[in-house]
């Protein structure tokens, strides 16, 4: 069977160098839209990158931004992709309502420009779509769990432009009988996952605070209640996705949900830290460790305009008709990046110690 193609935007974030491996673990042809940076912006994906000058390649990096339409359509046609992966956008909910325009153009119309390079090449049959949606798209709850049917009511910048993207997706499928599809993706987290989102802030703290080379963290809203899977598996239900015969909406989640202020008392477990809450308000500082220090304390900074309060999700529908399920627990998925981090800042503190 010839070999298939695939051209993932955002390959340089979390999700795009977890299927970029996955995909090329497959036998497929891999082709990845980075950005043109002035530093290095591949960490995630250098043990799988492949010199061009390389015969046989399998692996390709082409420049490119969801905000030009010309360079997108131009990609398209150059890969001739069996399988497109919109991963690309900007994903930091709080930065939305600093860059909300942005977030708009590169989120919604991005994924508005993809589309319209399918349709303008007359690839509408050849090649199948997937969206990046997400479960900030249910924001203020309407219903729990969370499914394909619960009504949506996107509370941030991020989240409006995602809900264009999502609805432009099933418009187009409807349209002009395209294969897109859209996964519902719930938060993911793994040891790639990017140091400002909130998991991998704490574990990068509780790391950098045992071995000594950090006093505090600070965070926002320790209430809030996300449901954490492990990123890994989350890319093979995209893959799943496209794999079904009809287009269609996916929920993927683990369905079990967890505070940010549990996920803090676990990742400084796994250190030996017990996290003794003094305080329950978002007013209160001083949430202290046994040894008495004050560790973690609340910065109002980190507060959201408007926050979604509650996810979690139910994943009946991907378990009953593309057979997946999450295998990893929050507490495993704690375990493994703490593992890891740990791991990198040891590392640095000996390069920094000698
Ligand atoms: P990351 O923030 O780690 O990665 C985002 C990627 O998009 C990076 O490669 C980034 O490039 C690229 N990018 C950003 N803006 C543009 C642009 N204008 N043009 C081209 N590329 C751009 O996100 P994740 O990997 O965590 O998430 C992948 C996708 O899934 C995103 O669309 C996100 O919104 C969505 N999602 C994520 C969930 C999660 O929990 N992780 C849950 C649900 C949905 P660079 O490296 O140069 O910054
Ligand atoms: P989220 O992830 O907004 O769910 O979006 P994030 O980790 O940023 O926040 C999760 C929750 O933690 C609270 N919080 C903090 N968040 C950050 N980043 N920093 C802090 O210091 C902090 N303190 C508390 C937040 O208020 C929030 O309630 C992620 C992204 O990957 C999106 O792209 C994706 O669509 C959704 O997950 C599903």
């Amino acid at each position: 069977m010839a070999k298939r193609t695939a051209l993932i935007s955002g390959i340089t974030g979390q999700d795009g160098a977890y299927l970029a491996r996955f995909l090329l673990e497959k036998g497929y042809h891999v082709h990845g839209i980075k950005r043109r940076s002035s530093s290095f912006n591949t960490g995630r994906i250098e043990d799988i990158y492949q010199d061009p000058h390389e015969p046989d390649r399998n692996f390709f990096l082409h420049y490119g931004d969801l905000t030009d339409g010309s360079n997108l359509i131009r990609l398209v046609e150059h890969c001739q992709p069996d399988e497109i992966y919109n991963l690309a956008a900007q994903s930091h909910v709080q930065v939305s309502f600093d860059t909300p325009e942005y977030t708009g153009n590169a989120d919604g119309l991005g994924t508005l420009r993809f589309l319209e390079a399918i349709r303008i090449l007359k690839m509408e049959k050849a090649t199948r779509f997937y969206q990046a949606s997400t479960s900030e798209l249910y924001g203020l709850v309407q219903e729990v769990p969370q499914r394909e049917t619960t009504p949506f009511y996107p509370r941030s910048p991020y989240a409006v432009a995602k809900l264009y993207a999502y609805w432009i997706i099933v418009n187009y499928r409807e349209a002009y009988g395209m294969h897109a599809s859209n996964g519902i993706l719930f938060n993911h987290e793994s040891p790639l996952r990017g140091e400002t989102f909130v998991t991998r802030k704490i574990t990068r703290a509780a790391a950098a605070i045992s071995l000594g080379r950090q006093s505090k963290l600070y965070l926002g809203n320790l209430d809030a209640k996300r449901d954490w899977g492990h990123a890994r598996e989350y890319v093979r239900g995209m893959w799943l996705i496209l794999q079904q015969d009809e287009p269609d909406d996916y929920v993927l989640a683990t369905g079990e949900t967890t505070t940010v202020r549990d996920f803090v008392s676990m990742a400084f477990s796994e250190v030996g830290v017990d996290i003794r809450w003094t305080g329950k308000g978002v007013d209160e500082k001083g949430l202290c460790a046994r040894t008495g220090t004050c560790l973690v304390e609340i910065d109002p900074r980190y507060f959201r305009p408007t926050e979604v309060d509650l996810l979690i999700g139910d994943p009946t529908k991907a378990q009953t008709k593309l057979g997946w399920h999450h295998e990893t627990s929050v507490r495993e998925l704690v375990a493994d990046m703490m593992r890891e981090d740990l791991k990198v800042m040891r590392y640095e503190k000996i390069q920094k110690d000698a």
